[in-house]
């Protein structure tokens, strides 16, 4: 067993950290006050390759293998969740069913566009079917050309800037599961609206929208896989997005480690600094050690990816511990810092409001342990 990244991925870690604290750190108090990602660090975040990091070189990409991609959307977590979750978004639930499902010309089309930055959605939320995914109603019915869609989704991650989204719909009103198909829908298409961006507690320089859909043509070409895996689809492409929200975890909890540690040893009480007293000492010992037990989690959860192994019960286990962790690292952080950090003065404050989400979306708390009882369960015949 080897716990070492090899040289690539250490020197390919490295250059995204150094680009992290260069370019990123210095806009984000910025782009948290404003909501809204810096047009100017978009476009480097697109002419640096991060829109491109899981596809292969064939189409454009860096063609990254997924412990690698974490440690990407982890050091960018560090210093930016926000601008984490756009890039593991798009490069995770919005482009994996074109990758996966999507034909062979249809991936030659649009691949190589989102990997220039040309930015992925995942539509599958809507007002009634949050958890319950299956119980969406946004419709299609087959054309002569295609399908044509109606509908609502909501909390559609990166959909501002989005070109492409990756809309599940219920065909011909069949019920249940096998009922939803998938299509990948273009911005341009007539009848797709954008709506306005929700005003979230955290993660503001990422930017989550609703979408309306009014008679939306979609050419039959652009459905993904075949009618009614639309559902099928949708829970794979989250397996792989709950391995980069793992990471976002850890990215978020390692900048909490970082700012609670240096703060203990500045913040003197007592004739002290803080970072002397058993009390402080214990709250980053176990900070660190959740850290390090979550990142090896998505470790785990993204070799088997990467082995071509099954990996949804590790993915849900890794978004499971490592969202909780990073709920529990930004709380002890803030501790440590007493009143200042519930000042927006510092950084922990923000981390504080980032680190709430993670418990919540591409799959509650609640919803990794459904998906890991099922899976403990059946290996006991249940
Ligand atoms: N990959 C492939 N297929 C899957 C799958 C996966 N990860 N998970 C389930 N399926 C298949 C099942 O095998 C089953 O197939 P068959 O009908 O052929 O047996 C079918 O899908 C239905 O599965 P299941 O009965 O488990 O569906 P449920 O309605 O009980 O839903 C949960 C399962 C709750 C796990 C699912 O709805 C879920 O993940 N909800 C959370 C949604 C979510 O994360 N939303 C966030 C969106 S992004 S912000």
């Amino acid at each position: 067993m080897d716990f070492d990244l090899n040289e690539q991925q250490e020197m390919f870690t490295k250059g995204v950290r150094d680009f992290a604290r260069g370019e990123i750190a210095p806009r984000c108090a910025k782009m948290d006050a404003a909501g809204i990602i810096d047009p100017e660090l978009l476009d480097m975040v697109r002419d640096h390759g991060f829109f491109g990091l899981c596809f292969p070189e064939t189409y454009g990409g860096l063609g990254l293998d997924t412990v690698t991609y974490g440690r990407v959307v982890a050091e960018l977590a560090r210093v930016d969740a926000g601008v984490a979750i756009m890039v593991s978004v798009h490069n995770g639930v919005g482009s994996f069913p074109i990758l996966q499902f999507g034909s062979e010309e249809l991936r030659r089309e649009v691949l190589p566009r989102m990997s220039k930055g040309e930015l992925a959605s995942f539509c599958v939320t809507e007002p009634g079917a949050g958890s319950d995914a299956a119980s969406m109603t946004t419709r299609a019915e087959r054309t002569e050309t295609g399908y044509r869609l109606s509908g609502e989704k909501i909390w559609v991650t990166n959909g501002y800037h989005a070109q492409f989204f990756v809309v599940t719909a219920r065909l011909d009103n069949e019920p249940g599961h096998d009922g939803i198909s998938a299509f990948l829908v273009d911005r341009d298409t007539p009848g797709l609206m954008v709506g306005a961006k929700e005003d979230k507690m955290g993660l503001r320089s990422s930017d989550a929208v609703s979408l309306v859909l009014e008679n939306v043509d979609v050419p039959g070409a652009r459905r993904l896989g075949e009618e009614g895996d639309g559902f099928k689809i949708a829970m794979s492409a989250l397996d792989g997005g709950r391995i980069g929200v793992a990471y976002q975890s850890v990215g978020l909890a390692q900048a909490c480690l970082d700012v609670g540690a240096r703060y203990a040893i500045e913040r003197e009480q007592f004739g002290k600094p803080i970072a002397t007293k058993q009390a402080i000492q214990w709250m980053l010992a176990d900070l660190a050690t959740e850290l390090e037990q979550a990142r090896l989690l998505a470790d785990k959860a993204a070799w088997l990816k990467d082995q071509g192994r099954s990996y949804g019960r590790e993915a849900a286990m890794a978004k499971l511990a490592a969202s909780e962790m990073a709920g529990r690292a930004a709380d002890r952080a803030l501790q440590i810092h007493g009143g200042y950090g519930y000042s927006k003065d510092y950084d922990i404050e923000r981390y504080y409001r980032d680190a709430r989400v993670l418990r919540i979306y591409e799959g509650t708390s609640e919803i990794q342990r459904l998906v890991i009882a099922r899976s403990v369960l059946s290996e006991y015949g249940g």
